[in-house]
């Protein structure tokens, strides 16, 4: 009898760790996405398998930090059907990361915290963006750019769905020889806490010269992309030719911020145009992200002014652009 209770005792022990190991592995599983890298011109999974992200970008996250939340970034996911979004941190333009107060840092990296561990609850990968704008040269605020990129890289390493875009759009006659250097330095202050995340490089020209980038690319990193940036109501075939030319330059291109209105993210949308951009990006597989969830009275936002909810949006709350994107991302 006494063996007999042991016996059963022993079997209830080995069920139970079983379950538990069972249990948690799932639990690693579910959470983690799988790394990225880059192969060739092109995103891959981790068998060689291209891997094309579609995302959409916060606007400012001093301006509207409201829309960084669980049941919106969770809402995208299954609704909108993309796989990625983007912290866009301006760094100079209003309330930016580099000319605000400390407190104003705190509560902006508190912000990129909260964006990283919903968009991995929600099962998308997430582009935290140093959005250097009316600062047009990268190399402006070129230590904050470092010292904010080793903290993110190291409190990141071990996260598989972060990848870092380290210039927004380069402008104001910045060229792509100190681009190279800026982006020498933040690679390698990022590798040297995280040696494979996937970075993404601005190029000249509110990243649009990338045909420039690609006759002198950044030698000796892998991993590494280069960024496009187009607005359909100004961009057309002038810019896809620049982007067929770096792609057959073998450069690894990312459009990690794009509209189908004028540059000015405001003007009528160009459908048309969107449509040429659209199949271009499908045909090569390259990842795109929608300039931008927020409800500005703009037409580059995706919800309409009225729309005050900041998850659960019915389709009459969505913009033109809005209804125009959803249902591309849907499509595929
Ligand atoms: C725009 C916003 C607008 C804001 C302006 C200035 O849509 O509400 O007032 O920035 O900060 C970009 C930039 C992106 C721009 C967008 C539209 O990366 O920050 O956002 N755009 O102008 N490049 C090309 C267009």
């Amino acid at each position: 009898m006494n063996r007999y209770r042991k016996w059963m005792t022993g079997c209830f022990m080995m069920v139970c760790v079983s379950f538990l190991v069972a249990f948690s592995s799932c639990r690693v599983q579910a959470a983690k996405l799988p790394k990225l890298k880059v192969k060739g011109t092109q995103l891959v999974n981790a068998k060689g398998k291209a891997v094309q992200l579609k995302g959409v970008s916060t606007h400012g996250l001093s301006w509207y930090p409201e829309y960084v939340n669980q049941k919106a970034f969770t809402y995208m996911k299954k609704n909108w059907k993309i796989n990625a979004v983007r912290l866009a941190l301006y760094t100079s333009d209003y309330n930016g990361y580099c000319v605000g107060s400390a407190a104003n840092r705190k509560a902006l990296e508190k912000r990129i915290d909260q964006g990283v561990q919903y968009a991995e609850k929600a099962g998308m990968y997430v582009i935290i963006d140093w959005h250097i704008l009316s600062d047009g040269n990268p190399r402006t605020h070129e230590k904050k750019a470092l010292a904010f990129f080793k903290r993110m890289a190291r409190k990141y390493r071990k996260y598989t769905h972060v990848l870092y875009e380290i210039c927004n759009e380069p402008n104001g006659g910045t060229k792509w020889s100190t681009i190279r250097t800026y982006a020498k330095k933040v690679i390698k202050t990022i590798r040297a806490q995280d040696k494979d995340a996937v970075i993404l490089v601005g190029t000249p020209v509110w990243s649009q010269d990338v045909d420039v980038a690609a006759k002198n690319p950044l030698k000796g990193y892998k991993n590494v992309m280069y960024t496009l940036h187009f607005y359909a109501g100004t961009h057309g075939g002038e810019l896809r030719k620049k982007a067929q030319a770096a792609l057959d330059a073998g450069l690894p291109l990312f459009v990690s911020e794009f509209g189908i209105s004028d540059a000015s993210g405001n003007g009528r949308l160009n459908t048309k145009e969107g449509n040429r951009w659209m199949t271009f990006l499908n045909k090569n597989k390259i990842s795109y992200v929608a300039w931008n969830l927020s409800n500005k009275q703009e037409s580059s936002a995706l919800l309409k002014s009225s729309a005050k909810k900041t998850t659960g949006w019915k389709t009459s709350q969505l913009s033109a652009w809005g209804k125009w994107f959803v249902k591309k991302t849907k499509a595929k």
